[in-house]
């Protein structure tokens, strides 16, 4: 026996015992450090453990059913919050199924970071089979604005910090961050490690536009005969709401909102040139862009919506730009006046180089526009007025455009295609950031992310109008409503299809067409299965109740609207994006 065996164990004093801490910890404290309190995600290996010790250490931990609806959360999180939303997913299969929302994320400009574990780095990089082996990294870095990965405890201030900054300084966008499963168990000293983190100062400095660049723009502006503001959902997430305000009504220029900027300024409000919109865009002749991209959306800039005699003409019109991306500039067409930077910092540039004697626009100008959006908007009424049996898309949007007039701190989150494209044009928002929709991409499964996100950071209640098909993308989600108890009330425009309810096989087969669904089908069925309250409307009247009641209780509700099966028109209000065959089958 050895004299070391025999020797009384050495005693250890409070000041030997080094208190230690690990990469799960580290993850958490960067993360609260800089003030993000909530996940968004869903448990497995390797970040289980992760989510509940972040739920320990007082973090709010929302788990999904699939992460692509954790993922759109996130994202969504991120646009009205402006901090990145946080998505964490397993490695392989819950990373791909979160990387349409980061993808999403990033082509909306949302700032978000999907969090993914990955597996053990040296079988993943020979290829020796490992449980969900995939090289995640690789796989994320073309459809986001920035991917890294942290292999050491000691990094993970920095990845984190890297990570915020990247999601959220110039023009936002999806960042992944991957972890290795070996990560979360290292160890280090807790001192040490709290050492090692970053407090992000100032993650979205501002860009302030050149002082020749705000007088370029003025002298375009000025010399409009038919100027136009167009407002993108970039200018809702700036949060520059009373300066975008006040240059609009400064300057006394009609103005048209993107679907998400919708509310900036009350839809009601007199200058908004909405329900004139095809006549604006094609007879204005000075275009002021705020934060909106010339992207099909608008027709990229050219072309009959814009006045132009072809598809591909340019119409004889000067365009200002007020973008955070230099390189958004001359993207499409020619930008007359490009003013580079952060939203409210060009804002406010315009609004003090306007001075207070600003010209307001020709009167020939404003009572054109106001013409006819009054004859637009006496026919939609006429249309609204009517009340057809079964319900149709007006008929049943008349009434939520009667709860959100009557509850307008309510987030709307919108898909579908008609059931998206009637919303939009029917029901006026009156507030910033309360809508929610498919965004740039026109994607379907955002809705129960998105409302869930909505109420979880907002507190306020949510109405997601749903068509039934882009429902079924997310719809199990109705289970996390129920769990969190969330004052969710989902409307399911119910036309039995996409686009409509219609259709015959052409064989005479038993299968139905692509585009139809189970007829009569019963959706409010399915809140009811997790304890929400569950209504089948066939009227207005049931509608509306239906809907004044789960704004009063804030208890998740699903209303199955039925909807006439023939009143949508196929892919909404963009066939024409539908490619046409002139072939004839032989
Ligand atoms: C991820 C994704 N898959 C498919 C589509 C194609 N798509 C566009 S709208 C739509 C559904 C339209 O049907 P519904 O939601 O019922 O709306 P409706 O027109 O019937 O009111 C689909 C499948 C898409 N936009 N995104
Ligand atoms: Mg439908």
């Amino acid at each position: 026996m050895s004299s070391a065996a025999t020797a009384a164990p050495a005693t250890t004093t409070a000041e030997d015992a080094v208190k230690m801490t690990d990469g799960f910890h580290l993850v958490i404290d960067a993360l609260k450090l800089n003030d993000i309190d909530t996940i968004f995600g869903l448990p497995g290996i390797p970040i289980t453990d992760l989510t509940r010790m972040a739920q320990a250490e007082g973090m709010r931990v929302i788990s999904f059913r699939h992460e692509q609806n954790a993922g759109n959360a996130a994202a969504i999180a991120g646009f009205l919050t402006q901090k990145p939303g946080i998505c964490l997913t397993v490695s392989a299969p819950g990373f791909l199924n979160g990387l349409t929302a980061l993808t999403n994320a990033t082509t909306n400009c949302f700032p978000m970071i999907l969090i993914s574990g990955s597996s053990e780095r040296e079988i993943v990089d020979l290829q020796q089979g490992d449980y969900e082996e995939m090289d995640q990294l690789a796989i994320a870095k073309p459809l986001c604005k920035a991917a890294f990965r942290v292999l050491h405890a000691e990094d993970i201030g920095v990845g984190i910090a890297r990570s915020i900054r990247a999601a959220v300084s110039g023009r936002p966008g999806g960042v992944y961050l991957d972890l290795p499963a070996k990560l979360f168990s290292q160890t280090m000293a807790a001192e040490a490690g709290k050492k090692s983190l970053i407090k992000v100062v100032d993650p979205a400095p501002r860009q302030l536009p050149a002082p020749e660049s705000v007088q370029r723009a003025l002298t375009v502006l000025k010399s409009a005969k038919r100027p136009l503001i167009l407002l993108g959902k970039g200018a809702a997430y700036a949060q520059a709401d009373a300066d975008i305000r006040a240059l609009v009504e400064k300057t006394g220029i009609p103005y048209l909102p993107m679907s998400m900027a919708k509310g900036l300024l009350p839809d009601s409000h007199e200058q908004s040139a909405s329900a004139a919109r095809s006549y604006v865009l094609a007879e204005a002749d000075v275009v002021l862009l705020i934060g909106a991209r010339l992207n099909w959306l608008l027709s990229q800039g050219k072309g009959k919506t814009w006045g132009g005699k072809n598809p591909k003409d340019w119409a004889d019109k000067k365009f200002i730009q007020i973008d955070i991306s230099p390189q958004e500039i001359d993207s499409n067409i020619r930008i007359e006046a490009p003013l580079v930077g952060d939203i409210g910092s060009c804002v406010a540039a315009l609004l003090t180089g306007i001075g207070s004697n600003w010209a307001k626009p020709p009167a020939d100008w404003t009572s054109a526009i106001a013409e006819r959006k009054d004859k637009n908007l006496a026919k939609m009424n006429e249309t609204l007025a009517k009340n057809p049996s079964p319900m149709n898309f007006h008929s049943a949007l008349a009434v939520v455009r009667d709860v959100v007039k009557s509850r307008p701190d309510a987030i709307l989150v919108n898909e579908g295609a008609n059931a998206l494209d009637f919303t939009r044009s029917i029901v006026d928002m009156y507030q910033p950031r309360k809508r929610l929709d498919v965004g740039t991409w026109g994607i379907m499964g955002i809705g129960m992310g998105f409302s869930v996100a909505a109420a979880v950071v907002t507190g306020k209640p949510v109405i997601a109008i749903e068509g039934d098909s882009a429902f079924g993308f997310s719809g199990m989600e109705v289970e996390t409503i129920c769990r969190y108890n969330l004052p969710v009330c989902v409307v399911v425009l119910n036309n039995n299809g996409v686009y409509a309810g219609t259709g015959v096989n052409p064989t005479g087969g038993p299968d139905v067409v692509p585009t139809v669904f189970v007829k009569g089908a019963r959706y409010d069925k399915l809140m009811e299965a997790f304890g929400g309250v569950g209504v089948n409307a066939t009227t207005p009247a049931e509608l509306r109740k239906a809907m004044d009641g789960a704004i009063a209780s804030g208890r998740p509700t699903l209303i199955n609207a039925v909807i006439d099966e023939t009143a949508g028109t196929e892919s909404g209000r963009i066939k024409s994006l539908n490619p046409q065959t002139t072939a004839t089958k032989q």
